[in-house]
């Protein structure tokens, strides 16, 4: 059994509250709930954390060090700024899937880039909150590679 851990960066405890045109009207509940449950359903375990802080989601990352196998990132803006949360996705040593609600690559030109695409499996954007269900099957899927 595969133990995971989606990770949500600042802002997106608002999702479902505003922009629906965007990030579409689930509430950031409705999407662990959702993901929780499906995980479930492929024998995984799932971990949910939101913070709003950069200190907070590197901190969560050090201590699933060695206990998680597979980290799933929808790190909201600190996706196109922090080199401090890449270095601790690098550090860590967990394979991590980078994931966005919005398809980054076609709006502005500040969020085409990723400093989490740098150290991640691979990415998944675009596809709404269904993107969080698409990341549980890549991470399960890479996980179980031989
Ligand atoms: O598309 C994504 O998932 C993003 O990671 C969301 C970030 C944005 O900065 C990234 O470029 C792409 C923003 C999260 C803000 O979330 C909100 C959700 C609903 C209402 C307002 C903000």
């Amino acid at each position: 059994m595969s133990n995971l851990l989606l990770l949500n960066g600042p802002n997106l405890n608002l999702l479902g509250t505003r922009q629906p045109e965007i990030y579409g009207s689930d509430t950031l509940s409705d999407v662990e709930d959702r993901a929780v449950e499906y995980a479930k359903s492929k024998s995984a375990v799932l971990d949910c954390f939101q913070s709003n802080h950069e200190g907070a989601l590197i901190d969560r990352l050090h201590a699933a060090r060695g206990r998680v196998d597979g980290v799933i990132i929808n790190a909201g803006g600190l996706t196109h700024t922090s080199i401090a949360l890449m270095d601790a996705i690098s550090s860590v040593e967990i394979p991590t899937v980078e994931l966005h609600v919005s398809n980054i690559h076609a709006r502005e030109e500040f969020r085409h880039v990723s400093y989490i695409g740098r150290v991640a499996v691979g990415q998944i954007c675009g596809f709404g909150t269904y993107g969080y269900l698409l990341a549980i099957d890549a991470i399960l899927n890479h996980l179980s590679r031989p």
